[in-house]
């Protein structure tokens, strides 16, 4: 697991002088922990094994509509946000791998970008094709819509595309294309429902034909935004629906913030892995809408039962040794206020708690009291697991990896953000969003 260092502004010294600094308070901690609960090193493996993939796109600072405040230092390539990237992983251990979007970033060299990657002990997880957006020299318009598109040209040539981000994830090593259409209707009767449904159905079966044997597709699914009144993959029935009918390598995308308000996500989970059509996840977290925020910082809870119902049906365990039938673990988010790398571990960091206590819940209890129609005592063993401060466990999870005890303090003990200011400027913008 430990592999050597490669972010110039990290050193293996920082870490170890960091994680020696704060040892005997973690022992502490974790002594206290593994007193409480049973099972601690098969769990420490389970997290040392795990890993989510940063999206390109998030490196750096969000913005809404209405404006975008860049903190500074941001990457001003592919090759500065894989440099972020790899510093995230050297901090935590867990951010091994990165998610391309096409055309924000555009590997021109794909073996260079690989070789690069893979000196971080980074890997390339799906790529997104971006047909929401007009580019610069764009023959056509997606105004209403890209594969949906009441002409053949227009879904053509968003077709193509499609084809052409699978060709550069082929070079980089990808084994998965997501696909997230805007496409929909923003006013009652401009769009027939089924002819949209059918031109979309079409479109994507083409790119799955284009996809190499070993590749998958996810369709990610969106409630509304930026259409306002229909979405041609509205939910998660819809993206099942094309899913299924593509075949056995297409699979739908759970985007936490893609919802209607106060959805059961965890239960649509449940039934997508089920049906063995959960290709993996968008994890972020919102209030209101599709609010890209920190994941964990608005309903931890929720997060928790989701993960709950990953490890009851088994989707985590695959992992490492049979990527096969392993879904894919990925954030996409993004935010007007946070320092982007710092926002990103706490991200990460929420997902690895929620794993943690999510392996903690006992099944076999819980199971005996589902049976019994015990509802205060299915709620009292969700919860002895969900209120468990495992916070200590992740980090001994991260120094037995080879990362730092607490990665956000030594980020700031080291001032990395200055550093990156120093070298690529305070006024770079990073491409995405
Ligand atoms: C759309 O809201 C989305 O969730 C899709 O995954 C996009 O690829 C991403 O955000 C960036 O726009
Ligand atoms: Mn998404």
């Amino acid at each position: 697991m430990k592999s050597k260092i490669h972010v110039s502004k990290l050193t293996q010294q920082h870490i170890e002088a960091h994680n020696d600094a704060h040892l005997a308070l973690h022992k502490k901690r974790l002594d206290f922990l593994t007193s409480e609960i049973s099972g601690t090193e098969d769990i420490l493996q389970k997290l040392m094994d795990f890993q989510v993939a940063i999206p390109s796109w998030a490196l750096g600072t969000g913005g809404t509509r209405f404006g975008r405040f860049p903190g500074g230092g941001e990457p001003r390539s592919l090759e500065e946000k894989i440099e972020d990237v790899g510093l995230l992983h050297a901090l935590n251990r867990s951010s091994g791998a990165i998610s391309l979007h096409i055309p924000w970033d555009i590997p021109k060299d794909g073996k260079a970008i690989q070789e690069l990657a893979a000196a971080h002990g980074l890997r390339f997880d799906a790529v997104n094709s971006n047909t929401f957006q007009d580019q610069e020299n764009q023959a056509l318009s997606y105004k209403f819509g890209s594969l949906q598109h009441v002409d053949k040209a227009v879904r053509r040539q968003a077709i193509e595309h499609n084809i052409e981000v699978i060709k550069y994830g082929v070079a980089l090593g990808s084994e998965s294309l997501t696909v997230w259409l805007s496409d929909g209707s923003c006013f009652p009767g401009q769009l027939n429902f089924r002819r949209a449904f059918q031109n979309t159905l079409e479109s994507l079966q083409e790119i799955y034909t284009a996809l190499p044997p070993h590749w998958k597709m996810f369709v990610e699914y969106k409630a509304f935004e930026p259409n306002f009144y229909s979405m041609t993959v509205g939910d998660w029935g819809q993206a099942l629906l094309y899913a299924n009918k593509l075949g056995e390598r297409a699979y739908t995308l759970v985007d936490l913030g893609h919802h209607l308000p106060n959805a059961n996500i965890e239960q649509i989970v449940a039934l997508l892995l089920m049906e063995g059509k959960l290709g993996g996840f968008h994890f972020n977290d919102s209030k209101y809408g599709d609010d890209d925020l920190t994941v964990g910082s608005i309903r931890p809870y929720q997060l928790f039962l989701i993960f709950n119902e990953l490890v009851e049906g088994g989707a985590l365990e695959s992992g490492i040794q049979n990527p096969e039938s392993a879904i894919s673990l990925m954030i996409d988010a993004s935010q007007n206020v946070k320092d982007p790398l710092e926002d990103l571990l706490q991200s990460v960091e929420a997902i690895q708690i929620a794993y943690a206590q999510a392996l903690l819940v006992d099944r076999k209890a819980l199971n005996e009291a589902q049976l019994e129609n015990d509802a205060v005592r299915c709620q009292e063993i969700l919860q002895a697991a969900y209120r468990t401060d495992v916070r200590a466990l992740v980090a001994e999870a991260r120094l037995r990896g080879g990362g730092a005890l607490e990665p956000i303090a030594l980020f700031r003990e080291v001032g990395i953000r200055n550093e990156l200011i120093k070298e690529r400027g305070l006024k770079t913008i990073a491409t995405g969003l």
